[in-house]
C-alpha cells in the first residue's frame, strides 16, 4: 500500500506540525477547513471540504509558508442525544466513538492536519474557557437572562431556535411548536451590530453572496418612532416605522398578538383571546410572515393620529412581530403591501398620499411602494418623499410625538437549550443571592458524561450530584443551572483555540494569536452564510474586549478569505441520507485509493459550484494517473532520429507556460479544477514529444518533474511515490513549488496575420520583433499574399507588433 506507506514517511518527517519556534522566519499561513460534527461517517461532502483545504494547506507549504492546518470535532449537539435514546447508550460514548472511527477515515484520504493540535468541544479543557468567558461576559452586563416568548416542543422539551421551525412544527418530531414564556440566557450581540456590519466592508476575500447575507441578518433600517395617543387613556401606541413620509395615509395601527394592548383588550372579549391563542401557536420566522395568510380582529380601540388629531381603529394582526420594533406598526395600506392586503380584506380605508413625478399613480388594483412626491398631506404636499421623511420627523420632534430612530433586526443571540448533551451553563441558583457566576476557581463545571437521555427532560435535572451545590456566595444549599449551551457557543472560538490548543492557562495564547490569527482560507459550505459565521465574527470581537488578545495586532475579524463550496450532488439532487442517494466515501477510497477519490472531487467542478458525482469521472481521474505514471519510464530515454532543436524549444516552453497557468489557476480562487487541466494538457505534451539528444533528455526530466512537483498538493501519495521513481532529493510534498523561467517563456517565431485592405490575406512566420520594412518584405515574398499585391501601389503600412500586418493598397 503506497498511502500507508507515505503517511508513515510523512509523520516521521513531522511535516504537517505548525511550528512556533521563533527561529522559524518562514511567513505563517493559516488555512481551515469547518470542522466537522461527529456523526459516525465521513460523507462525500466531507471528502470534498477537506479535499479542499488539503489542496490549499500542501500548496502554501510548497510555497515556502509555515502552515497551520488543524482539525476537531464539533462535538456536543441533539444527534447524539437522539442516538442515546434509540440505542440506549450514552451520547459521550457514541460520541467518543464516533470521533474514533472518523478520524481513521480522515487519516486513510492522507490529509495533512497538525493532529497534535487536534480539538473536541465535549471535553472540560475546551469549554472550561467558554464557561470562564461567559461569567466575565455575566460580569460586564454581556450575558443576561430574561424572560422570553420561544418556541417550544412539548416531545423534546426544549427551545427551539427559530430555524428549528419549519411550517410551525418541530424539526425533529413534527409536533406543532407553541410559544411560551420562559428565563433564557442571552448574549448581547445586539451592541456590535454596528460592528458586525461595518467591518463587513473588510471582508474584500468573502462571496458577495455571504456579505449579503450578512447585511440582510444584522438588518439595519432608518426611520422614525412615532407615538399615537390611546383614545380615552393617557397611553400612547408605540410605533416604528421606515416611511414616516406617508404619515399622513395612515388608516388603522395594527399591533402583534402578544401586544399589552391585545392583550388587555382580550381581558374580557373571548372571541379575541382565543384569536391570540391561536396566533401563538403559529411560528414567528419571518420568511414565512411573507406568506402566510394575513389575519385579524378589531381591539375596539381607537389611536389618536399625531399630525390630524382623527382616530384610526387599532387591530391586532398576525403578521406584525413581538419581537420587531415596537411590536406595533401604522398601517399605510396605499403604499404597503400588507398593509394594502389586509385592508382590502377587512374593508378598511386606504387613503393615497404618494405619487409619482407625472402624478399619475393610482392605488384601487395595488399599493404604490416606491419614493414620490406627498399628496392629500396638507401643509407636506409637494415634498418628495426623501425630505418629507426629515421634514415629518423633525415636526414630530418639536412636537414631543416622535424622534428619528435607527432599527437592527438582529436579536440578542439566545444561547440556552434544555438539553443534556451540551457545555453547563456556569451559573448557580440561590434563593438568596439569585443567579450567582460560578467563580473562576471552581471552573470547569464538568457535565457528567454517564446519563442516559430518554427523550423527555434533561436526565441532568435528575442528576442529584450535578444539581445539588453550595451558594459560592452565601454558602447555603443552591442549584446548579441545568441548561446547557447552544452548540454554536463552542464553533465560534475554535478557530482561535487551535492557535494555543494546548495552553491551559488562558482560552488562548496572545502570542500565538499574533502569529496565526486571522485564518487566511476559510473553506466550509454555504449553509453556515449567516448564523455560523455572525457568531463567530462576534465572538473574536469579544474575545478582543476581553483582552485576550491585541485587536491592533490581530484584526477584528477572525476569517480574511471565505471560500463556500458547492454540494455533491448525484444525478442532480445533493446527495443525502435521507434521500438515499449516497456514495460512500469508504468504498470509492477502497477501490481506487485515496488519491483518485481527491483527484475526482477537485477536478470535477470549480470549488465553490455544486459537483456532479459521475463513475466515469472517477475512473478518468484513476486512468490519468495510471497515464503519468507510464509517462514516467520515458525519462531518461533517447529515440532514433534526428534530434530537433526547435522541438526540444517548443517542449520547454511548454512546460514553463503550464507551470504559470498551474500556479496562477491556484492562486486565483484556488481553481484546481483548470489547474488539472493544464496538467492534463501538460502530460499530453510530454507524451508526444522523443527526446533524440541529451538536451531532448534533460528538457523531458524538466517536465516530467514539474507535473509531479504540481501533482503533489493533489494527490500527493502517488506524487511521492512518482518523486521517487524520479530519484528526487526530497519527498515531492516538501519539494519546492517549480518557478517560470521567463526566458522559455520567449518565443522566437510568431505568426502574423497580413491584411489588405481590412481583410484578412494570409500569415507570416516571423520573430516577435520584427520591423514593420522586415515584416512588409516578408508579406510581399509570399507566395499568396504577393497576389493580392500584385501591380497595386502600397500607400500605408500599419504593424500592429506581435498580431498583425495592415496594408493599404491604392489599386492601378
Ligand atoms: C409604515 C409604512 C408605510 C411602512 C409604508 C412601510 C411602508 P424594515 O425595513 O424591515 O425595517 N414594521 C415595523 N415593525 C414591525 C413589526 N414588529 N412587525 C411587522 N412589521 C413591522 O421595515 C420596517 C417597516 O415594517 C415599518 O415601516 C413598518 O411598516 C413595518 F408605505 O410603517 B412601515
Ligand atoms: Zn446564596
Amino acid at each position: 500500500m503506497i498511502e500507508d506507506k507515505w503517511q508513515k514517511l510523512w509523520d516521521e518527517a513531522g511535516i504537517d506540525i505548525a511550528h512556533e519556534d521563533q527561529a522559524d522566519t518562514r511567513p505563517t499561513y493559516y488555512c481551515l477547513e469547518m470542522f466537522p460534527y461527529p456523526s459516525g461517517n465521513l460523507h462525500m461532502g466531507h471528502v470534498r471540504n477537506y479535499c479542499l483545504g488539503d489542496a490549499v494547506a500542501r500548496y502554501k507549504r510548497m510555497q515556502g509558508f509555515n502552515v497551520l492546518h488543524p482539525i476537531g470535532w464539533d462535538a456536543f449537539g441533539l444527534p447524539a442525544e437522539n442516538a442515546a435514546i434509540k440505542h440506549g447508550r450514552p451520547p459521550a460514548e457514541w460520541t467518543y466513538a464516533n470521533i474514533e472511527q472518523m478520524r481513521g477515515q480522515l487519516k486513510r484520504l492522507g490529509l495533512s492536519y497538525d493532529w497534535s493540535r487536534e480539538i473536541a468541544t465535549c471535553k472540560p479543557e475546551y469549554y472550561r474557557w467558554e464557561q470562564w468567558m461567559f461569567t466575565k461576559l455575566m460580569e460586564k452586563g454581556l450575558a443576561y437572562r430574561k424572560e422570553a416568548e420561544v418556541n417550544w416542543c412539548d416531545p423534546c422539551h426544549t427551545v427551539l431556535a427559530n430555524e428549528q421551525v419549519e411550517d410551525g412544527v418541530c424539526w425533529r418530531c413534527d409536533t406543532p411548536v407553541h410559544k411560551k414564556n420562559l428565563a433564557q440566557w442571552f448574549i448581547k450581540i445586539t451592541d456590535y451590530a454596528d460592528e458586525l456590519l461595518n467591518d463587513l466592508d473588510e471582508l474584500k476575500g468573502w462571496p458577495d453572496k455571504v456579505v449579503g447575507m450578512q447585511r440582510n441578518w444584522i438588518g439595519k433600517s432608518s426611520g422614525a418612532e412615532v407615538s399615537f395617543q390611546v383614545e380615552g387613556s393617557d397611553e400612547t401606541l408605540d410605533i416604528f416605522t421606515t416611511r414616516p413620509d406617508t404619515l399622513m395615509g395612515v388608516t388603522y395601527m395594527a399591533v402583534a398578538a402578544a401586544h399589552p394592548l391585545a392583550l388587555r383588550a382580550a381581558e374580557n372579549n373571548a372571541e379575541l383571546a382565543a384569536f391570540l391563542e391561536e396566533c401563538s401557536t403559529i411560528s414567528t420566522k419571518e420568511a414565512d410572515v411573507a406568506t402566510m395568510e394575513k389575519k385579524g380582529m378589531a381591539l375596539g380601540i381607537n389611536a389618536i393620529h399625531p399630525i390630524t388629531g382623527e382616530t384610526v381603529p387599532v387591530w391586532v394582526a398576525n403578521f406584525v412581530l413581538m419581537s420587531y420594533g415596537t411590536g406595533a406598526v401604522m398601517s399605510v395600506p396605499a403604499h404597503d403591501e400588507r398593509d394594502y392586503d389586509f385592508a382590502k380584506k377587512y374593508g378598511l380605508d386606504i387613503k393615497q398620499v404618494i405619487t409619482n413625478a407625472a402624478g399619475d399613480i393610482d392605488v384601487s388594483e395595488a399599493a404604490f411602494t416606491d419614493a414620490g412626491v406627498l399628496i392629500n398631506s396638507g401643509e407636506f404636499d409637494g415634498l418628495k418623499s426623501g425630505k418629507a421623511k426629515k421634514t415629518i420627523t423633525h415636526w414630530l420632534n418639536t412636537h414631543g410625538k416622535g424622534e428619528e430612530r435607527t432599527q437592527f433586526r438582529l436579536r440578542d443571540w439566545l444561547v440556552s437549550r434544555q438539553r443534556y448533551w451540551g457545555t453547563p451553563i456556569p451559573v448557580i441558583h440561590c434563593d438568596d443571592c439569585g443567579t450567582v457566576a460560578v467563580p473562576e476557581q471552581d471552573l470547569p463545571v464538568v457535565l457528567p458524561e454517564h446519563l442516559q437521555p430518554t427523550g423527555g427532560a434533561s436526565p441532568l435535572a435528575d442528576c442529584e450530584e450535578f444539581v445539588n451545590v453550595d451558594c459560592p456566595q452565601c454558602g447555603e444549599a443552591a442549584k446548579r443551572e441545568t441548561d446547557t449551551f447552544d452548540t454554536f457557543m463552542e464553533s465560534s472560538w475554535y478557530m482561535n483555540r487551535y492557535t494555543s490548543a494546548n495552553c491551559d492557562t488562558a482560552m488562548v495564547n496572545a502570542d500565538a494569536m499574533e502569529k496565526w490569527s486571522p485564518v487566511d482560507q476559510y473553506i466550509g459550505g454555504v449553509e453556515h452564510a449567516v448564523l455560523h459565521l455572525l457568531y463567530a465574527r462576534f465572538y473574536h470581537k469579544l474575545m478582543r474586549d476581553m483582552g485576550l488578545f491585541d485587536g491592533d495586532k490581530v484584526g477584528s475579524e477572525p476569517f480574511k478569505n471565505l471560500l463556500t463550496q458547492g454540494m455533491v450532488l448525484l444525478d442532480g439532487t445533493k446527495m443525502s441520507k435521507s434521500k438515499g442517494n449516497t456514495v460512500d466515501p469508504k468504498d470509492i477510497i477502497e477501490k481506487y485509493g485515496a488519491d483518485t477519490a481527491r483527484l475526482f472531487t477537485l477536478f470535477a467542478a470549480p470549488p465553490e459550484r455544486d459537483l456532479e458525482w459521475s463513475d466515469k469521472g472517477v475512473e478518468g481521474a484513476s486512468r490519468f494517473l495510471n497515464r503519468v505514471w507510464v509517462l514516467l519510464d520515458k525519462v531518461g530515454n533517447t529515440y532514433q532520429g534526428q534530434a530537433d532543436a526547435k522541438a526540444t524549444k517548443t517542449l520547454r516552453r511548454t512546460i514553463h507556460t503550464h507551470i504559470q497557468r498551474v500556479t496562477h489557476a491556484f492562486e486565483q480562487g484556488f481553481a484546481f479544477n483548470v489547474a488539472i487541466a493544464a496538467m492534463m494538457e501538460l502530460s499530453n505534451a510530454l507524451n508526444a514529444f522523443e527526446a533524440r539528444d541529451d538536451e531532448g533528455v534533460a528538457v523531458f526530466e524538466e517536465g516530467a518533474r514539474a507535473l509531479v512537483t504540481m501533482l503533489a498538493p493533489l494527490v500527493p501519495h502517488f506524487a511521492c511515490e512518482c518523486g521517487e521513481k524520479l530519484g528526487f532529493e526530497t519527498i515531492a510534498v516538501m519539494a519546492a513549488w517549480p518557478e517560470v523561467d521567463e526566458s522559455a517563456l520567449v518565443q522566437d517565431e510568431i505568426n502574423l496575420v497580413v491584411q489588405i485592405q481590412g481583410k484578412k490575406r494570409g500569415e507570416i512566420i516571423v520573430s516577435p520583433d520584427v520591423s514593420q520594412d522586415d515584416a512588409l518584405a516578408a508579406a510581399q515574398a509570399d507566395k499568396v499574399i504577393s497576389k493580392w499585391l500584385e501591380g497595386n501601389q502600397i500607400v500605408k503600412v500599419i504593424l500592429v507588433k506581435g498580431r498583425l500586418l495592415n496594408i493599404v493598397v491604392k489599386p492601378a
